[in-house]
């Protein structure tokens, strides 16, 4: 492998990030030539002031562990990979997406993906060739697990809501781990900080006694799958004992009147039962929910990925809607963003085969390949992949394989050879985030809200590219913008931003598809006349300009003048910048219902909340008796960013968690090995015995069970979570899968 060096870098501090979860702590690295000999939190950063956890000091194992792509390598007929150059690979790749288009038309080309943890500029540029294509479908990790939770918000306040729990009186974490997942800014620092405080007090609805729990006031330790019957009695005990607040309900919400009397119905002693919670502890709970002066909440993948989780994400939010906790200190709160994740909308768009509900214009995951493998004229043909793994992420790996392999043209622009890359016709090999201007829109924080341009810590491999200079040349041959136009704008980006502006509406004013082509434009145009190289950076001109359209006052707040002021702060601040401030008041100017009122009925959901009463609430069977939860967040996972086993201190292979109980009825100990049987597929793992495990529940870890090099073969260290799940297991509204909710056996090995 060549490498090249910033020989002045060496021994210096670089500021960057962390790219492992959505918090992307800010982070000082120090290199010795190539690798990271040194990593330490960055003091300075506007959001992690120092903070992080352990796994950021592993980063090395991510930039230099695994073997990385260094040539665009084509498939031959005979299913062998050739390195090409870069050259041949784009001209290839534009006329085989160019062959497609013309055959089926451009919506038969799929994209799936657009940035993980720590990298979504690249993902910015490729709605441009999406557009450039006439690509109308897409999907991400996103549609496996926050879509139905959009789609609500979208009913109720219009957008994402963050807890403020730094200052909530109750914080409520909903199948969220924060001591392991995060999510929570600085998050085990403030879950010990709301531990210590007697006044205030921690909720936890888990079945497993995780870390987050044993820092808890109340452990609400339901049976796996039966949040929402939970919920739904906590709901109602606030209901029938007059402990909702209907100031609130009266001045900023419609539609109250039938969620109460639906609400009043509900046979608390028997949805106690069903999720295990004995009543008195429903009852005390929602007390101490309803005299709250302020109750945030946090919901994430162990409802998320479960059954009823479209439902459960309601309730959640009703939970503090009916309480009055929005807009308010310690409360629930919606926030400006740099770039929205995704724009929700109540109404829904379907899929083109199957029909599935594009929540936020997403396919569901578990859809993908029922809409592939199929012979329907409307099928798609072709899939781009960038930055993600789903052959490895997605439910049921062994049909999303199928699936890949029954397309016309796979393109998978990845850093590694990762085992969707190896499905593909074409792998366009990526700079890594420390070798590129990289950034996230994870922009979830209130009131500060932050954003942090990455400058590049080292040089981008040989061979390697940014992914927005892939798709700059990808739409370059397919020739999507006229060079006149591109040399006006040139032009008038020496000139200074201002003429640049100008020139840009008059530009879209005569030829408005421009627009759709927006990021490439500025790649090209503006770009380059931006400092250090930060070319990449040139869509945040554009994004800069709707924060100030849409967020004035809190941008200035900030201390930003105007857009340009906010995005030359950007450009400069290697630690990041908080580009709004918000106020508590600001939530009702978010509100996107011309009443400003919150209108809390959701017919569909009111309906599945009635039939709860008739909704299985197991799903296990004789042959079938435990319910495993495949993929669980621990100290030693990390999605499947580190392509490198040696990263984890603990737990390398990523035991299969028991109870004692079942552990002796099935004479397994600590140590030993367990075969994993569901309807897919079977899969065998160390086991591990803990108590933290109630009876009947079993959990593997997510991430592992990659298929990394080991000379000539490759070779597997602990379960791939998803040759376990299969895709009919999903929520009936949303299409989001039930990964922590996968019937199983389990028999010593
Ligand atoms: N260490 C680490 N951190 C990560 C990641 C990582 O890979 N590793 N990944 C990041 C990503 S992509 C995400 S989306 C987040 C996810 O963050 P979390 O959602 O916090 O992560 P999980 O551990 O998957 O699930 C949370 C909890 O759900 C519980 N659970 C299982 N079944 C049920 C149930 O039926 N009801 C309830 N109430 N709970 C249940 C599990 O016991 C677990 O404690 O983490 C992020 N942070
Ligand atoms: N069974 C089960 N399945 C799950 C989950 C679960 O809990 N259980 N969790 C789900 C969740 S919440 C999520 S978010 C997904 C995560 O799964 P994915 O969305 O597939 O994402 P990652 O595993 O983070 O993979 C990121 C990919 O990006 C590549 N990469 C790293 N850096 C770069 C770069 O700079 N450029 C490019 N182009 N590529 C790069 C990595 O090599 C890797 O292939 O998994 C989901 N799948
Ligand atoms: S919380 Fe940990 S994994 Fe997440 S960004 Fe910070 S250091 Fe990285
Ligand atoms: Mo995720």
């Amino acid at each position: 492998m060549t490498t090249s060096t910033t020989p002045a870098a060496t021994g210096a501090w670089h500021k960057t990030a962390c790219i492992l979860c959505e918090n992307n702590c800010g982070l000082l690295i120090q290199l010795d030539d190539r690798r990271f000999a040194k990593i330490r939190g960055d003091k300075d950063h506007v959001a992690s002031a120092g903070y992080t956890c352990n796994k950021a000091l592993r980063l090395d194992h991510y930039q230099n562990g695994g073997t990385r792509l260094t040539a665009p390598l084509r498939r031959e007929p005979d299913g062998s990979f050739t390195e090409i150059d870069w050259n041949t690979a784009i001209s290839e790749v534009a006329a085989r997406l160019t062959e497609i288009k013309d055959s089926y038309g451009g919506d038969k080309i799929f994209y799936y993906g657009g940035g993980g943890q720590g990298n979504h500029l690249g993902g910015a540029y490729s709605t441009a060739l999406r557009r450039a294509l006439g690509s109308r479908y897409r999907s991400s990790a996103l549609a496996q697990e926050k879509t139905g939770e959009g789609w609500v918000d979208a009913h109720l306040t219009g957008g994402h809501t963050t807890g403020d729990f730094e200052h909530a009186e109750v914080s409520i974490f909903i199948g969220k781990n924060p001591w392991q997942s995060h999510g929570v800014p600085r998050a085990r620092t403030v879950l010990q900080q709301i531990a210590k405080d007697p006044a205030r007090t921690m909720i936890v609805l888990d079945p497993v006694r995780t870390e987050t729990a044993d820092l808890a006031d109340i452990h609400l330790q339901v049976r796996p799958g039966t949040d929402a019957w939970c919920l739904a009695a906590l709901l109602a005990v606030l209901v029938q004992d007059d402990l909702a607040d209907h100031t609130f309900l009266t001045e900023h919400t419609t539609g109250s009147g039938t969620v109460l009397a639906d609400l009043t119905h509900i046979d608390v002693a028997a949805y106690a039962d069903i999720c295990g919670i004995p009543e008195h502890l429903l009852r005390s709970t929602a007390h101490r929910i309803g005299t709250a002066t302020s109750v945030a909440t946090y919901e994430d993948l162990g409802v998320q990925q479960s059954p009823n989780s479209t439902l459960i994400s309601y309730l959640n939010k009703l939970l503090w809607l009916l309480t009055g906790n929005f807009a308010k200190p310690g409360g629930m709160q919606p926030h400006s963003w740099m770039a929205p994740l995704a724009g929700y909308s109540r109404q829904v768009k379907r899929s083109p085969v199957t029909g599935a509900p594009l929540f936020g214009g997403m396919l569901p995951c578990n859809s993908i390949a029922e809409e592939i493998r199929t012979d329907h004229p409307d099928r798609f043909r072709a899939m781009i992949i960038e930055s993600a793994n789903p052959a490895h992420s997605l439910a049921d790996s062994a049909a999303f394989r199928d699936a890949l392999d029954a397309l016309d043209l796979v393109v998978v622009i990845d850093v590694a050879l990762t085992e969707t890359a190896r499905h593909a016709d074409y792998v366009l090999p990526a700079a890594s985030q420390f070798e590129k201007w990289e950034a996230t829109f994870f922009n979830l924080e209130f009131p500060h809200n932050t954003f942090h341009l990455r400058a590049p810590v080292l040089d981008p491999l040989p061979g390697t590219l940014p992914e927005p200079e892939i798709y700059a040349r990808l739409l370059r041959e397919l020739g999507a913008v006229g060079r006149g136009k591109l040399g006006l704008l040139r032009a008038a980006a020496k000139l200074g931003r201002r003429p640049y502006a100008l020139a840009f509406a008059a530009l879209l004013a005569i030829d408005k598809s421009l627009g759709g082509l927006a990021p490439y434009v500025l790649y090209e145009t503006l770009g380059p006349t931006l400092p250090d190289d930060a070319r990449s950076a040139a869509v945040l001109w554009a994004l800069t300009q709707r924060v100030a359209k849409v967020y004035p006052a809190a941008m200035r707040r900030a201390g930003h003048r105007d857009a340009d002021a906010l995005f030359d702060a950007i450009l400069t601040s290697r630690s990041g910048v908080t580009f709004t401030i918000d106020d508590y008041t600001d939530a009702w100017d978010y509100l996107p219902h011309p009443d400003k009122r919150i209108p809390l009925a959701i017919p569909e959901l009111l309906h599945a909340l009635r039939e709860l009463t008739a909704t299985p609430a197991t799903h296990t069977s004789a042959e079938f008796p435990f319910v495993l939860s495949a993929g669980e967040r621990r100290s030693f996972t990390a999605n499947t960013i580190f392509r490198d086993n040696t990263w984890r201190r603990r737990d390398p292979e990523g035991a299969l968690r028991l109870n004692p109980d079942d552990a002796t009825r099935l004479g397994l100990t600590t140590g030993d090995r367990a075969r994993i049987t569901t309807r897919r597929g079977n899969a065998v793992a160390a086991v591990e015995i803990t108590d933290r495990m109630q009876p009947g529940h079993a959990s593997l870890p997510n991430g592992l069970g990659l298929d990394l090099p080991a000379g000539d073969r490759t070779q597997r260290v602990g379960v791939a979570a998803n040759e376990l799940t299969d895709l009919t297991w999903r929520d009936a509204i949303a299409g989001t899968p039930w990964h922590k909710h996968v019937p199983a056996r389990i028999e010593p090995a």
